[in-house]
């Protein structure tokens, strides 16, 4: 139930348009870092258990991964023109200047995410081993091009 009225949550907050979401561009850049950081987070507590750094538990994965799902989501949306600055922020210039084949690799990480997800929900802990690494690769596939080490204050 609770993840039901999160879906519908998150689901409202997409339909709006990007440009109305966020009052300056450092809200843009703290909400997109913020959401990072607990997919990341959600994300590791499923990873750690097909690594078997973590117990196996079914319902805590299927929990973190649908979290993880839902934050997949939100960050694109954030990123709209003006909002390479304003506060220090890891994103590359080529995110603005090559915006389509960014949003192209959001898209192949929300995907492979979704597959994740439910393999989380119905596959047992085979089922997670068999999708975490195409979900660590398309995370890892476009922070290789998109993200710089350091974070710059432009
Ligand atoms: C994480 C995290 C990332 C990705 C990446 C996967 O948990 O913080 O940046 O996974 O390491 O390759």
């Amino acid at each position: 139930m609770k993840s039901a009225l999160l879906v519908g949550v998150v689901g409202a907050a997409c339909s709006l348009p990007a440009a109305a979401q966020f009052a300056k561009p450092s809200d843009a850049i703290h909400y997109r870092q913020a959401v990072m950081t607990v997919m990341a987070t959600h994300f590791g507590r499923v990873a750690a258990m097909a690594q078997g750094k973590a117990p196996y538990d079914a319902k805590v994965a299927a929990d973190n991964a649908a979290v993880a799902e839902a934050m997949s989501r939100l960050p694109f949306d954030a990123f709209g023109p003006g909002t390479d600055k304003g506060a220090p922020t890891r994103a590359k210039d080529e995110v603005w200047s090559d915006a389509k084949d960014f949003q192209d690799n959001a898209k192949e990480m929300q995907q492979a995410m979704a597959k994740f997800a439910a393999s989380a929900r119905s596959g047992g802990l085979d089922g997670i081993k068999g999708t975490v690494g195409d979900l660590g690769q398309a995370c890892k596939d476009c922070h290789d091009d998109y993200r710089s080490k350091d974070p710059v204050t432009r």
